[in-house]
């Protein structure tokens, strides 16, 4: 018996695993809440894992593990590209846009980690996603005027390349929109306190929060990638804190188990 057993591939191994997850975006304005919810999320399950949005490389910030050697390829390359978009967005946006797109597909095709192998129900929360990348920030700085038709279209072949050689394995399962007035997201910001960001204008926010509205909320953005207008979305309310409120997180997380029943 023994003769005839085939150890299984690696590969086919996690092909079957990357089959059974669920993938979830969790989507929202800047300083919304997302990597405080994911955090949650992540204490929650075993079956359960996070990928948080890659803002380490963007700022080249230097963190520990797997990240450090990226980041220090980065910093190879120089600076701190959230920030030059912010100080001179007209022409840091395709430069900080394509970067961004970039390392969020790298960081989101990273196979599941082991925990996931074993998991009965295994589920990936990504904090945003490529739609948001495009369909939310890209499109934002094209329309301000900051990337021109040429990085514009640019943009938008590479974003829809990427999405054609990954798509298997980031398309999503559902979308989390936590949903938050631009005022409380502008005081979460400032209370966040990352350097970069303390310029940023309430318009600004303003402008981020229609098009996210306009996408999760009403569904009447037009979007490339038509398998998006069916995936269900979960709107979560987040104007009230639920950092340090038991109950109120306790009551989102149900809110997410039966959102993940029902995918
Ligand atoms: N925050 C808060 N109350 C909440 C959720 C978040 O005060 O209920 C704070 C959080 O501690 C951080 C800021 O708001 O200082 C932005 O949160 P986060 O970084 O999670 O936002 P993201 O940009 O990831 O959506
Ligand atoms: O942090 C993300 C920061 O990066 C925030 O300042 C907005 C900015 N930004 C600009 N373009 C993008 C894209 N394409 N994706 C994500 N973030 C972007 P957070 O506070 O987590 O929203
Ligand atoms: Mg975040």
């Amino acid at each position: 018996m023994s003769s005839t057993f085939k150890r299984p591939c690696p590969d086919a191994i996690n092909d079957s695993v990357e089959k059974r997850i669920h993938r979830i975006s969790i989507e929202g304005n800047i300083a919304a809440g997302k990597s405080t919810f994911v955090r949650l999320l992540e204490q929650e399950s075993g079956d359960w894992e996070v990928v948080p949005e890659p803002i380490a490389r963007w700022c080249n910030v230097q963190t520990k593990g797997s990240d450090f050697q990226e980041l220090t390829a980065s910093q190879r390359s120089g600076g701190n590209v959230l920030q030059m978009m912010y100080e001179k967005p007209e022409r840091w946006a395709y430069t900080f846009q394509s970067y961004a797109c970039i390392s969020r597909v790298r960081a989101q095709i990273r196979s599941a980690n082991g925990k996931l192998r074993e998991a009965e129900n295994p589920v990936q929360f990504f904090e945003r996603s490529i739609y948001s990348d495009r369909y939310i920030f890209a499109a934002n700085l094209h329309e301000s005027e900051c990337m021109d038709e040429t990085e514009w279209s640019i943009y938008q072949d590479c974003h829809s390349w990427l999405h054609s050689q990954f798509g298997k394995h980031i398309e999503l399962d559902g979308i989390i929109y936590l949903r938050a007035s631009p005022e409380r997201c502008l005081e979460r910001l400032h209370l966040r306190g990352r350097e970069e960001e303390q310029d940023i204008p309430l318009e600004y926010l303003e402008k981020l929060h229609f098009k996210h509205e306009s996408w999760l909320q009403h569904k009447t953005m037009t979007m490339e990638f038509e398998y998006l207008s069916d995936v269900p979305v979960l709107t979560l309310d987040v104007n009230e804190d639920f950092k340090g409120y038991e109950i109120k997180s306790a009551n989102m997380i149900e809110k997410v188990k039966e959102f993940l029943s029902t995918l």
